[in-house]
């Protein structure tokens, strides 16, 4: 018989995949973690109920956290990751040969294993890469204490439900813009609008404060039931939000790498909100 694996994150639907093999299953220290293969979806990595990551539709959510800030910025060294623990993001960011660092803070370092183990698929070696730097800590305290500066920063979080909760706090949102070399863009993974509105609007209200231009853009991601995931945008410099799809062109073309989702007119147009997402800026 087939075990299915039920998603209960919005009242009143759930998601559910065929859990075709159980690759892993365990409590860890923070929270309850499987990774199970699925026909469609390929493997998927599963925290505490949730869906975070699947061998399918990973390349969606990861292109457009990285490529878009990275991009839109233009001249980025040092690449901060939170969260992150399955390795996709800092896969990505390393493909820009213009980085010197990427630095991924996690609070679970069993994520990292058990990834590293099961989803290699995922990290595709960027845990070994010499421009990678894995610090294992709480990403609410890091970016309080580190006297370090980065160019653009990457919220790579599960819901805002048990450890990945401070991550959207507005005080969490203060310290990144600490963290930030002037000009420097924080992105966050903020939710599906359709299900979970307010993520939205609380991020918007929680990062105004600290930066003058806070925005939110759109990929759709599969298995993120629901329709449109919105990614927070949050900078002091407008101009990276308006540059054109000829500039982030020409940088992508130097940057020298291909991609399966993100293109720069998909860039461009992701920062077109619809109506209904539009209403939930405060
Ligand atoms: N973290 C984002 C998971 C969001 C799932 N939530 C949802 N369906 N609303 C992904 C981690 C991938 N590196």
């Amino acid at each position: 018989m087939t075990e299915w694996f039920e998603e209960q994150l919005h009242p009143g639907v759930s998601q559910r995949l065929s859990m075709d093999r159980v690759l892993f299953r365990e409590t860890t220290e923070h929270q309850d973690l499987v990774i199970f293969e699925n026909r469609i979806f390929g493997r998927v990595l599963a925290l505490d109920g949730v869906v975070q990551t699947t061998e399918g539709d990973e390349f969606i959510y990861h292109e457009m956290l990285s490529h878009v800030p990275i991009l839109a910025h233009g001249a980025v060294l040092r690449v901060l990751i939170i969260g992150g623990g399955d390795g996709g993001m800092a896969r990505e960011a390393l493909k820009h040969p213009g980085i010197d660092e990427v630095t991924m803070v996690e609070i679970d370092p069993s994520v990292v294993e058990l990834c590293r183990a099961h989803l290699p698929s995922i990290s595709a070696g960027a845990f070994d890469n010499p421009r990678f730097k894995l610090v294992i800590a709480d990403g609410a305290k890091f970016v309080e204490e580190t006297d370090a500066r980065w160019d653009v920063i990457i919220i790579d979080s599960t819901d805002p439900l048990g450890p990945g909760e401070v991550l959207f706090s507005e005080r969490f949102y203060r310290g990144c813009k600490r963290c930030l070399t002037p000009g420097g863009i924080l992105v966050t993974q903020n939710g599906v609008p359709y299900v979970q509105g307010a993520e939205v609007t609380n991020s918007h209200q929680r990062m105004s404060p600290h930066f003058s231009d806070v925005w939110f853009y759109v990929a759709p991601v599969p298995t993120y039931q629901g329709g449109h995931m919105a990614f927070g945008w949050a900078t002091d410099q407008a101009a990276h939000r308006a540059a054109t799809a000829s500039v982030v062109s020409e940088r992508f073309r130097r940057a020298g790498f291909d991609t399966r989702y993100y293109t720069p007119e998909v860039h461009v147009a992701s920062f077109a909100l619809p109506a209904n997402i539009l209403k939930l800026l405060a």
